[in-house]
């Protein structure tokens, strides 16, 4: 056992339009994780779920930013900041933060936790760019706006929980996306992110992009998170997700990509903290989504078949 990886569950569905993703964590674990993670070499140890304000309590529109629509935005504040000192406490002694979403505004805290104190760098798969602000969204879900509130973009910059102090844009690398609305597309375009499309992945095969995806992310950086949105694959292969895009990567692709990263992982230790987010158990088909979630954690840790 090389490694310790504490295992976070944050089942948090205030930034998806969609219940559901709430159960991914018990959903990731029942589908074997820790026993996923044994063979990967690590100890987990698994702290748990975060708790969670009752939704049903909650007016979503509360305290909206002036001239914006960010739903559940109190809410959704305090579990990241919550989040974001495990997050930090937990690479403080030295071990690896491993959040399980949830939906994908959980990466707000697990950003401003492994960010603290660091450069950090960032690998984004998803077939989305969540990176609208609370005026550009089109459904004023937080979980399409988790890179927007840690870069600090738009009424995100004006909330002192929200932005990542150690995160530069040009550290940022997408992988795989598909699908931007129009506005975040301007802002995308605008930035200084570097985003490899599924376009990309066809031209150019996943280990190349990826291998590419790391070198923005390492460039002048402490380490490494990566933010594993399931969406990101072709829905035929994870269909347990709130929005699903066609045209994702395969099964095969999928495991190639994480296997890049655990091989420069084994070379010099580059990760530092994930997050696996987006799963719902309720779509799902006899927790297939799930069970990748989990496969893909423990390639990413150093799984191999032999
Ligand atoms: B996910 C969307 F409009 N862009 O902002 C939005 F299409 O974390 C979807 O990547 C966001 O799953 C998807 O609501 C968020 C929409
Ligand atoms: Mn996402
Ligand atoms: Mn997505
Ligand atoms: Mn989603």
């Amino acid at each position: 056992m090389d490694r310790t990886v504490r295992i976070i569950g944050a089942p948090m569905d205030y930034g998806a339009n969609r219940r559901g993703v709430d159960m991914g964590p018990s959903a990731i674990r029942y589908a074997g994780l820790a026993d996923g993670l044994e063979r990967a070499d690590v100890e987990p140890i698994d702290d748990g779920d975060l708790s969670m304000p009752r939704a049903e309590e909650r007016d979503p529109d509360a305290d909206q930013p002036h001239g914006g629509n960010a739903k559940f935005l109190r809410e959704i504040e305090g579990v990241c900041r919550r989040l974001r000192d495990r997050v930090a406490a937990t690479r403080a002694d030295g071990e690896f933060p491993l959040v399980l979403g949830g939906d994908h505004s959980v990466a707000i805290g697990s950003l401003t936790g492994s960010a603290r104190d660091v450069d950090l760098g960032v690998i984004w798969f998803d077939a989305h760019a969540d990176l609208n602000t609370p005026e550009t969204s089109p459904t004023g879900n937080v979980h399409g706006m988790p890179l927007a509130a840690v870069l600090g973009h738009g009424a995100f910059g004006e909330m002192d929980w929200a932005p990542a102090p150690g995160l530069r844009e040009s550290s940022v690398a997408y992988v795989g996306l598909r699908s931007i609305d129009d506005r975040e597309r301007d802002l995308l375009q605008e930035s200084s992110l570097t985003a490899y499309t599924m376009s990309d992945i066809d031209q150019r095969g996943v280990s190349a992009v990826v291998e590419d995806a790391l070198a923005v992310a390492t460039d002048g950086t402490d380490g490494v998170h990566v933010s594993l949105d399931l969406d990101w694959l072709d829905p035929k292969t994870a269909p347990g997700v709130g929005t699903p895009v066609r045209g994702g990567v395969t099964y095969r692709e999928a495991h190639a990509a994480l296997e890049t990263l655990s091989r420069r992982d084994e070379a010099d230790g580059v990760l530092r903290s994930m997050d696996v987010v987006e799963v719902n158990p309720i779509l799902d088909e006899a927790n297939e989504t799930a069970t990748l979630a989990a496969e893909l954690t423990a390639s990413t840790f150093g799984k191999r078949i032999l």
